[in-house]
């Protein structure tokens, strides 16, 4: 990551950015990418409107439960045409039950991703190693998250995604609750069923050749933003596979090898 860039923009311009995201989100509208309007973007800068927008919601009463990976995969990289991994936060209002039906009236044009979480239960600061992420993991479980760009054609380059805090939507946790050393991470196969028809499949090692690495990537991030990973934090790894659009009738279930499975619906 590199952080350490200048920045190029003033404080003004990332609350206004801030704002922008919200409103997209909020309404459901999607918007051009913030490059076209401030094409010297930097990855520092697209970190600090992300920071913004973090702020407003909690002001406004969300509440940060954990954060997440993205861009972690090799399918996930191809499918958006970027090759770095970002983060992104998860707040209270982006959580569903497994079983739920979700509305997609209030998303621009949802896709669906199956992930592995990590649930952690020490602190996590600095640069670490994924043994030290393993070592801090309380358990592993299965979770959908459901992403939704709030760019124009879910098309954006490294900058836009991560202000718009890496197009985080819903996150629905599920499946079993399992230690991180019960199951190799790496061989965790995945399959994604679209209304009955399998749409993807993967295995654990996709994400950056293990989900534990994605944790330490993020760990990394946070520490260059200033911030770190508490205890009791829900953190997901990545898509394993390339991302599916859903649209409302659609049902979403992910099989996850001796982790269980999740099913959602969409209406
Ligand atoms: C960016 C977020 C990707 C993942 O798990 O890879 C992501 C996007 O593709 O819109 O959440």
């Amino acid at each position: 990551m590199s952080l350490d860039q200048p920045n190029s923009v003033d404080d003004e311009a990332i609350i206004r950015m801030a704002e922008r995201v919200e409103t997209a989100q909020r309404y459901a509208t999607p918007i051009r990418k913030l490059t076209e309007d401030y094409p010297d973007l930097t990855i520092a800068d697209a970190y600090r409107v992300q920071t913004a927008l973090r702020r407003n919601l909690e002001k406004k009463g969300e509440r940060v439960i954990g954060w997440k990976a993205g861009l972690t995969s090799k399918p996930k990289m191809a499918q958006m045409g970027v090759s770095t991994p970002g983060v992104g936060f998860l707040t209270d209002a982006m959580e569903r039950p497994a079983n739920s039906k979700i509305t997609v009236s209030d998303m621009i044009h949802p896709r669906v991703e199956a992930e592995i979480a990590f649930v952690t239960n020490k602190e996590l600061s600095g640069k670490v190693t994924k043994e030290e992420v393993l070592a801090a993991t309380d358990y592993v479980q299965p979770a959908l998250e459901v992403i939704d760009s709030r760019f124009t054609g879910f098309k954006f380059d490294l900058e836009s995604v991560l202000a718009d805090n890496s197009s985080s939507a819903r996150f629905v946790p599920g499946g079993r609750m399992i230690r991180p050393d019960a199951l190799d991470l790496r061989t965790v196969g995945v399959v994604l069923e679209h209304n009955g028809e399998i749409a993807q499949i993967g295995a654990g090692a996709e994400v950056l050749g293990h989900p534990a690495e994605a944790i330490a990537m993020l760990v990394g991030v946070l520490d260059d933003m200033g911030e770190v990973l508490p205890a009791g934090s829900f953190v997901m790894a990545g898509a394993i596979t390339a991302a599916v659009a859903v649209k409302p009738g659609d049902s979403i279930t992910a099989r996850f090898y001796e982790m269980g499975s999740i099913t959602v619906t969409f209406t």
